[in-house]
C-alpha cells in the first residue's frame, strides 16, 4: 500500500494529488492548479512518471486548472465529470467509469451538491472527495448549481457508505489538515456527522461565505480546461507578468502580419504543417520536434534570423499552448513576442476532434495543405 502524492497550492489552499503505478510509472493527477504547473512537471520528472490523465473533481471557482497545459506539456489526456460543462475534456466521466493507469484503476463516483456535476474518485482505499466532503466540513452549496440536499445525499449515501477506514483526501483545507477517514467524518464532521437533512440545510443556509475572489475568471477558464482564449478583438491582452508581450486573436495576428509590423512564425512540427496545413509565407520554425518532442536546439538562432529588429514576432502552434513557451523564449532573446490564441486548429471539441473550436483555419484566414 502506498499513499497518493499530495501537493498544496497556498494561494487557494488547494490539494492536488498524483497517483501512479510503481511498475509502469504511469500516473494520473487530480485537480492540478495552473500556477503550480512547473512544480507538477518537476514532480513528474523527478519521479520518472509518465502522466496519462488529468482529472477534475469539478469546475473550480477559486483557481484555474492546469489540465490543458499538462495535456500539452506532458502528453496527458484530460478527463472531467460530464455534468461540469468542461467541453474541452477528452473524456467526459459518468458515475461508475474507471480510469486506468498501468495496472491501477480509479473509480468515478458522482457526488453532486457543491456543483451539480461534482465527482469523487476512489482508488485503493482512498477517496478524493473534491469539495463534496472536506475535513470537518464540506463544500459550499450557494452557487454554481450547488444544492445542500444533493450534497447531503452524496455524503450520507455515497461517501459514508464506503468502509470506515477509507482515507479521505479533500480538494481544500484551510487549516493545514491533510487527510481524514470516512469513519472520523461520519462520527465528527461538524456539518454532516449524525445530522439530519434539515439540520444540515440550516447550517448551510447560515454560512454566509464571501464569494471566492476569482470565481468570475476561474469558472469559465476551468470549463475550457484552463486554456484561456479571452483576448479582446482589437489588440493584445497584456501578459507581461507571464513573460511575453501578450496574446492576440488569429484575426489581429493576421492584420499585424499583413501590415508588415510582425513576422508570423509557425512553431509546429514539420509533420503537423505537412499533414494538417500551413500558412503560406509564415516562417516554419519548430519549437519542439519528433521524436520525443524535444526542444529544437536551432530555435533561438532561427528566430533571431527570422525576426528583424523593430518587428514583433507572432507565434502560432496547434492550439495556442506550445506557442506560449516559444513566446517566453523569444522574449528572453529580446524579441517583442505574442502568442496567437487558439493556434492553427483550436481546442478539441467534445469528440476530442480539433478544427471546430477556434483556430486560424476556422477563422477563415489564409492557409494551404500539401
Ligand atoms: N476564500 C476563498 C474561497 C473559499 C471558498 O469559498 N471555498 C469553497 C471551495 S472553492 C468552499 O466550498 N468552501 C467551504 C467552506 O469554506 O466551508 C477565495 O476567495 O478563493
Amino acid at each position: 500500500m502506498y499513499p497518493p502524492i499530495q501537493l498544496f497550492d497556498p494561494a487557494s489552499s488547494t490539494y492536488t494529488y498524483v497517483l501512479h503505478d510503481p511498475a509502469t510509472r504511469e500516473a494520473l493527477i487530480i485537480d492540478p492548479v495552473d500556477e503550480q504547473l512547473a512544480r507538477d512537471l518537476a514532480v513528474l520528472r523527478e519521479r520518472g512518471l509518465k502522466l496519462l490523465w488529468t482529472v477534475e473533481t469539478h469546475a473550480h471557482a477559486d483557481h484555474v486548472t492546469s489540465a490543458g497545459l499538462l495535456a500539452e506539456h506532458a502528453g496527458a489526456r484530460t478527463a472531467a465529470p460530464e455534468g461540469c460543462g468542461i467541453g474541452t475534456a477528452a473524456v467526459q466521466l459518468k458515475h461508475g467509469d474507471v480510469l486506468k493507469f498501468g495496472g491501477e484503476e480509479m473509480l468515478a463516483l458522482h457526488t453532486p451538491g457543491h456543483t451539480a456535476g461534482s465527482m469523487s474518485y476512489l482508488w485503493r482505499g482512498n477517496v478524493f472527495t473534491g469539495d463534496t466532503l472536506l475535513i470537518n466540513g464540506c463544500g459550499r452549496t450557494d452557487f454554481q448549481s450547488g444544492s445542500a440536499a444533493a450534497l447531503y445525499r452524496s455524503v450520507t449515501e455515497v461517501l459514508f457508505a464506503l468502509p470506515t477506514e477509507t482515507v479521505v483526501w479533500p480538494a481544500h483545507d484551510y487549516q493545514g489538515r491533510t487527510h481524514s477517514t470516512i469513519g472520523a467524518e461520519k462520527a465528527g464532521n461538524a456539518r454532516l456527522g449524525g445530522k439530519t437533512l434539515a439540520e444540515f440545510t440550516a447550517i448551510m443556509d447560515d454560512l454566509n461565505l464571501p464569494k471566492p475572489r476569482r470565481i468570475d475568471e476561474a469558472v469559465p477558464a476551468n470549463q475550457s480546461s484552463g486554456l484561456r482564449h479571452d483576448a479582446g478583438g482589437g489588440g493584445a491582452e497584456p501578459r507581461a507578468a507571464q513573460g511575453y508581450a501578450g496574446d492576440v486573436t488569429p484575426q489581429t495576428a493576421y492584420e499585424w502580419w499583413k501590415q508588415g509590423q510582425a513576422v508570423l512564425v509557425d512553431v509546429r512540427t514539420d509533420a503537423e504543417r505537412e499533414w494538417v496545413g500551413f500558412v503560406p509565407g509564415a516562417v516554419p520554425l519548430a519549437w519542439k520536434q519528433w521524436p520525443g518532442m524535444a526542444v529544437n536546439v536551432a530555435f533561438d538562432e532561427g528566430l533571431k534570423a527570422a525576426v528583424p529588429p523593430g518587428k514583433k514576432a507572432l507565434l502560432m502552434c496547434r492550439s495556442g499552448v506550445r506557442s506560449i513557451a516559444a513566446a517566453k523564449r523569444a522574449t528572453e532573446l529580446g524579441i517583442e513576442a505574442y502568442n496567437i490564441l487558439e493556434g492553427f486548429e483550436g481546442d478539441p471539441d467534445e469528440n476530442a476532434q480539433r478544427g471546430k473550436r477556434g483556430g486560424w483555419r476556422l477563422r477563415g484566414l489564409p492557409w494551404r495543405q500539401g
